[in-house]
């Protein structure tokens, strides 16, 4: 498994944990999203919690604002706040963690969440970088189902007119939205079609939810001069969690401690067998383990693999014999 696989997956349980936390979000759509962010923001973005107001920081647009889950987990990975705060906080009275994007979280561009705007204000910024002649570049994520919003194509033609190489659009184009399948709700046709005949370079990502084909198709975008840049990617909605896998149901389905804990068992066994590690307990002899139990040996997975997680074992200080035992064979 390569890094940014590792940090996706490492993501995807924190989406579970803070939508769990909350009994709220769209962990379907977060889940489609997750790998693309962690490949802009662990590879291809110039972006840091020191420099969140540096003029030639590269800006990143949300457009797709319901998933704001997402993209507070992948902040805070990256460390513009204390991710814990989001993970606990997340949809609760008075956090600044709500649930569309707002600029009161280090690192948020712009509010977002009323579909249909992240590619007009995102035309905006590239512009103003080509009027200013900075450097910076510009990355909008949008769904496939807010691909039905007009406003989309009057930005698409802007940045296909001015020439905007310096504005890469994304669409999670995971075939479903909020009431059932895109193409039954409002049938755009290919919008690799749309983008092209609006100027635009565009990349078609088989697998939008591998990391390396990601990386693949952003560095073909940067190299693009003299039009802006569409990936359009093709997911999974609920992409690592079986019984959300291309489920509506999802889209903002709240889960129950059971599907909670088959969520984290799933995440956990996918990490753990993609170490490699021939130690590796398999997960299902621990089905009634608590949900920290897998938590716990993802960490450890995670950390014997170079990621910057660190298990504090004093943390479970309740947790039975084998849990450590299991820590100590991974950890040998
Ligand atoms: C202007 C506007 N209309 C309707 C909604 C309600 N809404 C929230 S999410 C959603 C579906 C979005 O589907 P898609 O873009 O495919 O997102 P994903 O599948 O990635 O979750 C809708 C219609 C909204 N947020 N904004
Ligand atoms: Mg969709």
């Amino acid at each position: 498994m390569d890094q940014l696989t590792r940090i996706a997956y490492k993501l995807r349980r924190d989406i579970i944990e803070m939508a769990h936390n909350s009994s709220a979000g769209h962990v379907g759509g977060d889940l489609s999203v997750i790998d693309i962010l962690a490949v802009l923001y662990f590879d291809v973005m110039n972006v840091s919690p020191e420099r969140v107001r540096d003029p030639d920081r590269d800006r990143f647009l949300l457009s797709k604002g319901h998933c704001a889950g997402a993209l507070y987990c992948a902040l805070g990975e990256k460390g513009f706040f204390d991710k814990q705060e989001a993970l606990l906080t997340f949809g609760t009275f008075g956090t600044r963690f709500i649930g569309h994007p707002n600029t009161d979280v280090p690192g948020v561009e712009i509010n977002s969440g009323s579909l249909g705007h992240g590619i007009s204000v995102g035309v905006g910024m590239a512009l103003a970088a080509k009027m200013d002649g900075r450097t910076y570049r510009t990355y909008v994520v949008l769904g496939d189902g807010e691909m039905a919003e007009g406003s989309n194509y009057e930005g698409m033609m802007a940045a296909g007119h001015y020439r905007l190489d310096n504005l890469c659009a994304t669409v999670d184009c995971n075939r479903l939205q909020i009431s059932g399948q895109t193409k039954n709700v409002m049938d755009s046709g290919s919008l690799a079609d749309k983008f092209r005949d609006f100027g635009w370079n565009v990349i078609e990502v088989e697998n939008g939810n591998n990391c390396s084909q990601l990386s693949k198709a952003y560095r073909r975008a940067g190299d693009c001069k003299g039009k802006p840049s569409a990936v359009i990617a093709y997911t999974l909605k609920g992409k690592g969690v079986s019984f959300m896998e291309n489920q509506v149901s999802w889209h903002h389905g709240v889960m129950n401690d059971e599907q909670y804990r088959q969520a984290v068992r799933e995440l956990s066994e996918v990490s753990l067998r993609e170490t490699g590690a021939e130690t590796c307990p398999k997960a299902g002899r621990f089905q009634n383990a608590p949900p920290d139990f897998f938590r716990v040996q993802s960490e450890v997975s995670l950390r014997e693999t170079g990621a910057e997680t660190c298990l504090k074992a004093g943390r479970f200080q309740n947790a039975p014999p084998e849990l450590f035992r299991v820590q100590e064979e991974l950890l040998t």
